[in-house]
């Protein structure tokens, strides 16, 4: 499979494992995991240069991708985060590192000052293990993102509950404000 195809349907997995399982017939677990067999039937059906993909062809994208996005175990295949289903999915709680970035707009960063950081149309609000990271998902909202700071170890001490995405990605549902405060620029 071709890079290109590889993104390709690593979005469309993302697709119907975050944002819209019943619309490809699928129902996630609350630990958002799917039958990967539905999931396969469901690619197979989508688009016709995957008539034929195979379990080994997720496993191969999963394996390649620049982004530890998804995971299969047995017969299941979820998301890992991102998820925007109405229904919750749980993570496993843990303790956070001191310190978790967020890039973002310049223009979101002016309500972040007074509302804090808010999962908007996700379930959870994501937070990244370094600025690097950050500064390129807020890449994806604007050219010259705001690289946040957010002092996680206190909020998680103060009550926040904090979830595991994947190796790079925190979750929460909400980050008061005086947590947060702009990282030192040079990133
Ligand atoms: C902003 C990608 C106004 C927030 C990435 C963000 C990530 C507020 C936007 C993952 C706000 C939501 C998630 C407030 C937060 N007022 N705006 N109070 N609080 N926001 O896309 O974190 O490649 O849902 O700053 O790499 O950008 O898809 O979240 O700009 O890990 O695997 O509301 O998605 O991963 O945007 O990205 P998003 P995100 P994948």
């Amino acid at each position: 499979m071709t890079d290109a195809s590889g993104e390709r349907l690593s979005r469309t997995l993302s697709v119907m494992l975050r944002h819209d399982p019943s619309g490809f017939g699928l129902v996630l677990d609350s630990d958002g995991w799917a039958s990967l067999p539905g999931v396969l039937a469901a690619l197979r059906a989508t688009e016709a240069g995957w008539s034929s993909i195979t379990r080994e062809d997720l496993e191969r994208m999963i394996a390649e991708a620049s982004k530890q996005r998804h995971q299969i175990s047995g017969d299941l295949i979820r998301a890992l985060y991102g998820h925007s289903t109405p229904d919750e999915i749980s993570h496993t709680i843990a303790t956070p590192p001191v310190v978790l970035y967020h890039g973002t707009s310049p223009g979101a960063w002016k309500s972040i000052q007074t509302e804090g950081l808010r999962p908007m149309r996700r379930q959870f609000v994501h937070l990244s293990v370094d600025p690097e990271t950050a500064q390129v998902v807020g890449q994806r909202k604007a050219s010259v993102p705001v690289i946040l700071r957010v002092r996680a170890l206190d909020a998680h001490d103060e009550g926040v509950q904090f979830m595991v995405g994947n190796d790079r990605v925190w979750l929460v549902t909400h980050v008061p404000q005086r947590f947060i405060s702009l990282a030192e620029s040079g990133v």
